[in-house]
């Protein structure tokens, strides 16, 4: 990321400090050598900041830090901005920042194939800092564009030592998910390293028909009604949802239209108050592409349903 410009003309941090990478070490916070360094402060106008806090939102990632840390992240954060054509991140590197995207789109690139891509939202570069690994893609503006970026060492300091505790609060849920039963134990914990939380209130919407996909739900606790709005079925006037069914604890919906790449098929809505598990697209792909097959076999499965209910197959799959 040589030619990155920062916002505020002072050179990234930390490019000058890389160190020798480590294949995926286990994480002891009581090791951490980097606990001791001083805490990071980039100082941002009142409208940086709500750009950032706009940016950071829907951060999974940060889902899990309390008020304290998540604010220790904001502090150390710097803005970036990004021509086109200019490579975020390089394959094989070894891994300073993290960044969250404000604006632009950005290809995944590994080995040369673009597998993927990130547009105007979402945030990358973590697994390098997580596991002290070399860079596992590319990450490419198309266009120009605005990146927060995090340094390494506040990163493990905040980050990676709340997925320790993450770890240990999710280890069993996750073990209990049947979707996930047929992962090794390593894979699970990833998923654990990377995924958020979220809860919605009785009666909202947490997916919407139409939309483009951009998570994976799995149900922690609370009940999810999958609504379908149907032109085909008799008896019910064009455009009116309907019930196809629930979803509760160690139960996954928002797969099919990842699988399909297709919009949302239904609308989901909480039934009294939910908490869910979050997963992103980049990770659902990278983590959950062996649970593909049963997710497939399920979504058959929707389509005999379909036709049950509403007399025609609306073709949900590719
Ligand atoms: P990093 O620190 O390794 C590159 O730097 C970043 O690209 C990586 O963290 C992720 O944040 C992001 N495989 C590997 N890295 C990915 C992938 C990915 N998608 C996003 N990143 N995929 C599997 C490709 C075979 C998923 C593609 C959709
Ligand atoms: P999505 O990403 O399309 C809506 O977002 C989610 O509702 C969908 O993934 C599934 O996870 C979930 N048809 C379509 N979507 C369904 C169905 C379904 N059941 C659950 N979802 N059925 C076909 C009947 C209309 C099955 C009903 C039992």
């Amino acid at each position: 990321m040589n030619s990155l410009f920062r916002a505020d003309n002072a050179p990234p941090p930390s490019r000058f400090n890389r160190r020798v990478s480590v294949c995926a070490e286990a994480f002891n916070p009581d090791e951490d050598e980097e606990d001791s360094e001083p805490r990071v402060v980039h100082p941002k106008t009142d409208e940086q900041r709500c750009r950032l806090q706009e940016s950071c939102r829907d951060i999974l990632l940060f889902k899990t830090l309390d008020q304290e840390q998540f604010s220790e992240v904001l502090d150390a954060m710097f803005e970036l901005l990004v021509q086109p054509l200019e490579h975020v991140i390089d394959q094989g590197d070894d891994g300073d920042n993290f960044y969250v995207i404000e604006r632009g789109v950005y290809d995944i690139v590994v080995m040369g194939v673009t597998v993927g891509q990130y547009d105007n939202k979402g945030s990358f570069g973590e697994l390098a800092l997580m596991y002290n690994t070399p860079r596992a893609a590319t990450i490419v503006a198309t266009q120009e564009g605005a990146l927060w970026g995090l340094d390494r060492a506040t990163f493990r300091r905040l980050i990676v030592k709340n997925n320790y505790k993450k770890r240990r609060m999710y280890e069993t849920f996750i073990e209990s998910v049947p979707l996930l039963k047929s992962l090794e134990a390593n894979e699970r914990m990833k998923i654990v390293d990377v995924l958020g939380s979220k809860q919605f209130p009785d009666g909202e919407r947490i997916i919407t028909q139409g939309e483009k996909a951009e998570c994976f739900f799995i149900v922690e606790s609370g009940e999810v009604k999958i609504m379908i709005k149907s032109k085909t079925k008799a008896g019910h006037a064009d455009n009116a949802e309907v019930e196809i069914t629930r979803c509760s604890r160690g139960h996954y919906f928002g797969e099919l239209a990842l699988v399909t790449n297709k919009p949302r098929a239904a609308s989901a809505y909480a039934v009294g108050d939910v908490k869910c598990v979050v997963i992103d697209v980049q990770a659902f792909e990278r983590l959950l592409g062996s649970c593909k097959e049963i997710m497939k076999r399920n979504i058959a499965h929707y389509e005999e349903q379909l036709v049950a209910l509403f007399g025609s197959s609306m073709d949900l799959r590719d």
